[in-house]
């Protein structure tokens, strides 16, 4: 579909340096099969063949990609889900509804991405079949290998431990084996989906009313279009909401929450500028609870984490909000930027701290090369991811999916 396309393509485009990084280790050690000279034609093969064969391959076979199984799935979960397991049961039809598909996000089974994936050999390929796959350079693993290849995972904003961990359980049982680019592409992959696995979970939506979803974040992170974009999707879910803009701060905040209530249809509660957020939380808390509005989005001004006069600001959000309902509030979700690579780090620990974060979502994964610093998050801290931002458009708030995500960030995809 189309959304589905563009997510791939935006993905895949944060991902080429790992990608180039991988091929770069496979020359630097490569043991082709065949001799030198038919690897600069595997080269021009390769690429004559990306362009569609305008020059017919040469004769000789060379490495050209292999057929790899398609790694995206064909059904995605929405970012959001109904009644998680651990939700109290207060409604009877709830728990046994199907995970509703928000519109903006629906995804048909039969998505073309199959197709997409199919292995992009030309005629020669097909005839030349296994005999090319087994052509292809390949290269001994060994310590100075992995060695290069934990240094191109932490370049990729993997971190140092996250990066040993990963390289350690694909060459377990592998050391000296001699391994493809493709298939050193698919191990890291498989590594990456696994740690990306548990976290990879849908807004759980609880049937409290108001369910009340504090967004906090650092300065410019996106939290404020998260919130439009979630807004949006939350109502095509058929739920009703509110948004306070909590971001009393900036007088353009206010402007611009604004916007996204009416891109999303949603109403927007605001505060005169300067005014104290935690008593626009409270007053936007009495009104959803009489309106009986299913869920209140509280957009907050953006703090770093290092700014405890801010910091000490969202903590008493959280008190004041939780005086009203101690239960609230019900998911905190942290709005982290994929660009700011392993600064997240940090952010993470300190907004856990004083927030209490149930769940990430990541911005921007789009446009970077270092999406790396998401399987740092995951394997560090094993915080829910609900969804990832992909551009700065009302429909561009995607599902995370692991296994896409892996084959994106690898490159595994993009042959
Ligand atoms: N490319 C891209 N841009 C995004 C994404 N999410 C947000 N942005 C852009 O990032 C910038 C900051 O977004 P905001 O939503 O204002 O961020 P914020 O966290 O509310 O910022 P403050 O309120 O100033 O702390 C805007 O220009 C957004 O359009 C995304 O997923 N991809
Ligand atoms: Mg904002």
């Amino acid at each position: 579909m189309a959304f589905f396309k563009k997510l791939k393509d935006r993905l895949f485009n944060s991902s080429s340096k790992l990608d180039e990084g991988l091929d770069a280790i496979m020359q630097d050690g490569a043991e082709a099969d065949a001799p030198p000279q038919l690897d600069e034609q595997a080269d021009q093969t390769e690429q004559s063949e990306q362009s569609e064969q305008k020059t017919p391959p040469r004769p000789a076979p060379g490495p050209t990609p292999e057929t790899t199984p398609d790694p995206i799935p064909q059904e995605i979960p929405p970012p959001i889900s109904e009644l998680p397991p651990e939700a109290p049961v207060e409604i009877p039809t709830a728990p046994s509804r199907p995970a509703p598909t928000p519109a903006p996000l629906e995804i048909p089974l039969d998505d073309p991405a199959p197709q997409d994936t199919a292995p992009r050999t030309g005629l020669l390929g097909r005839l030349l079949g296994r005999s090319e796959q087994d052509r292809a350079p390949r290269r001994v693993l060994d310590d100075d290998m992995l060695e290069q290849l934990e240094e191109l995972l932490i370049t990729a904003d993997m971190g140092v431990d996250t990066a040993l961990r990963v390289t350690a359980n694909m060459a377990e049982g592998r050391m000296g084996k001699r391994l493809s680019a493709t298939e050193i592409k698919q191990l890291l992959a498989g590594e990456i989906a696994r740690i990306m696995e548990p976290v990879a979970r849908p807004m759980p939506l609880y049937p409290r009313k108001p369910q009340v979803v504090l967004v906090v974040g650092v300065n410019g992170s996106g939290k404020t279009t998260t919130i439009g974009k979630l807004a949006s999707q939350f109502k095509a879910a058929g739920k009703s909401v509110v948004i306070a803009a909590g971001d009393t701060f900036r007088a353009a905040a206010v402007e611009q929450l604004q916007i996204w209530g009416d891109r999303a249809g949603v109403p927007v509660l605001t505060a005169p500028e300067g005014s104290d957020p935690a008593s626009l939380a409270w007053d936007a808390m009495a009104q959803a609870e009489r309106d009986g509005t299913d869920l209140l989005m509280i957009d907050t001004a953006g703090r770093l984490q290092n700014r405890a006069d801010l910091m000490e600001e969202l903590a008493k959000i959280v008190r004041v909000i939780r005086k009203k309902d101690p239960t609230a509030p019900h998911n905190t979700l942290l709005v982290l930027d994929a660009t700011t690579g392993q600064n997240a780090l940090s952010q993470v620990e300190t907004f856990q701290k004083l927030a209490d974060v149930s769940g990430l979502v990541m911005t921007k994964l789009d446009g970077t090369a270092r999406g790396g610093v998401l399987v740092a998050l995951a394997d560090k801290f094993g915080l829910p991811i609900h969804a990832i931002g992909v551009g700065e458009q009302i429909d561009d708030l995607a599902p995370f999916d692991p296994e896409e995500f892996a084959a994106a960030l690898t490159g595994l995809d993009t042959e």
